[in-house]
């Protein structure tokens, strides 16, 4: 029984060889080399080539090594087998370190600092907010956005978040936070954010929802001196010269952004070089071969039991 590994952009040979620790005696392939097409069972992608996937008649599951799945629902080949996302606490640990940080750097005015230290500046603010009154509001409240909110809510916070259907926003009870859905809650939603956290998937229904009109619903006359954007979804939630507007009229005070339209962000953006942006490359939460290949290992192993899979996307939502 082979798996196929099918990988742009990350470094395939680390994830051959866990795959290979993980699954002994599978044979592991990937698309460079010559393999019998029948054999493959399984297929593991990150950006595979679109249309790489078609052709192999005993697919029985795709797995994708990412908790975002926008990369696959691009392949109009795509089989129509099982398709499972990484869902694991490690990354989702990993994603709620940086959201906390970069709402704490907001809170704590971090970036002045670090101006104020460049110019042996010795000059602070007797007025810092407590966390408690500063709004942070999640865009996507999925397992990624519930653990922040989560972590959030206990170093005060005052966190609410926005989904899609009113059932999930039923079943996610955390404690002192309300969460608001679909279109008519959004306006609420965003008038009463400060710091505007967006970890929703790229769907037909979500990209380029992060543009000007959106963003001027946000609070400005919060403690934290304007509205502040934290974006570690998707890069094609964004609209980038609506941002870079936004930022320029006032409406946005700061943007901290970890996903872009292009990536890598072309040299040429202007983003880079603009004084309250901050940029990190794609990777707020990393999958780590070691624990995600693990994870595979032991979706393979259900279904060789006759479990059902665990983490099963759904192809009509898009995630
Ligand atoms: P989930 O599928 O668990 O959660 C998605 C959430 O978004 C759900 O609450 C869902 O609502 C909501 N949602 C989806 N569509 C809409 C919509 N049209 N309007 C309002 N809400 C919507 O995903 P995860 O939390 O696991 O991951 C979220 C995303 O984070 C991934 O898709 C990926 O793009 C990104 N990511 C980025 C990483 C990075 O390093 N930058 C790392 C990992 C993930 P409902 O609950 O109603 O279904
Ligand atoms: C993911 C990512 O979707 O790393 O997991 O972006």
């Amino acid at each position: 029984m082979t798996v196929l590994v099918a990988l742009r952009d990350w470094d395939i040979d680390a994830w051959v060889a866990r795959l290979r620790r993980e699954l002994p005696g599978r044979n592991i392939v990937t698309l460079g080399e010559p393999f019998d097409r029948r054999a493959v069972h399984y297929a593991v992608s990150w950006k595979h080539p679109p249309g790489s996937l078609a052709g192999l008649p005993n697919l029985s599951a795709i797995f994708s090594l990412g908790a975002g799945v926008d990369h696959l629902m691009g392949d109009d080949r795509l089989p129509d087998v099982p398709i499972m996302r990484v869902v694991d606490p490690d990354l989702t640990s990993r994603m709620s370190e940086y959201i906390i940080l970069h709402c704490l750097k907001i809170l704590r005015q971090q970036m002045r600092y670090v101006r104020q230290q460049a110019e042996r500046l010795w000059e602070d603010d007797r007025d810092q907010p407590a966390a408690a009154d500063v709004r942070v509001g999640i865009m996507g409240m999925g397992v990624l956005g519930q653990d922040a909110a989560r972590k959030l809510r206990m170093i005060g916070f005052d966190v609410a978040g926005w989904s899609r259907t009113a059932r999930s926003a039923s079943s996610v009870v955390i404690e002192g936070v309300e969460v608001f859905t679909g279109e008519e809650g959004l306006a609420p939603f965003l008038a009463r954010t400060d710091i505007l956290v967006c970890l929703l998937p790229l769907t037909d229904d979500t990209r380029g929802i992060l543009d000007s009109k959106l963003l001027s619903g946000l609070a400005r006359t919060g403690r934290t001196g304007g509205a502040h954007l934290i974006n570690a979804g998707r890069g094609g939630l964004q609209v980038e010269a609506d941002i870079l507007a936004c930022l320029d009229d006032g409406t946005l005070a700061s943007a901290t952004l970890d996903v872009f339209q292009t990536e890598p962000l072309p040299q040429a953006s202007p983003l880079w070089t603009h004084p309250r942006v901050d940029i990190t490359p794609h990777n707020a939460a990393m999958s780590a071969p070691a624990t995600i290949a693990r994870l595979v290992a032991e979706q393979i192993a259900r279904a060789e039991r006759g479990e059902p899979f665990q983490h099963a996307v759904d192809r009509s939502r898009g995630y």
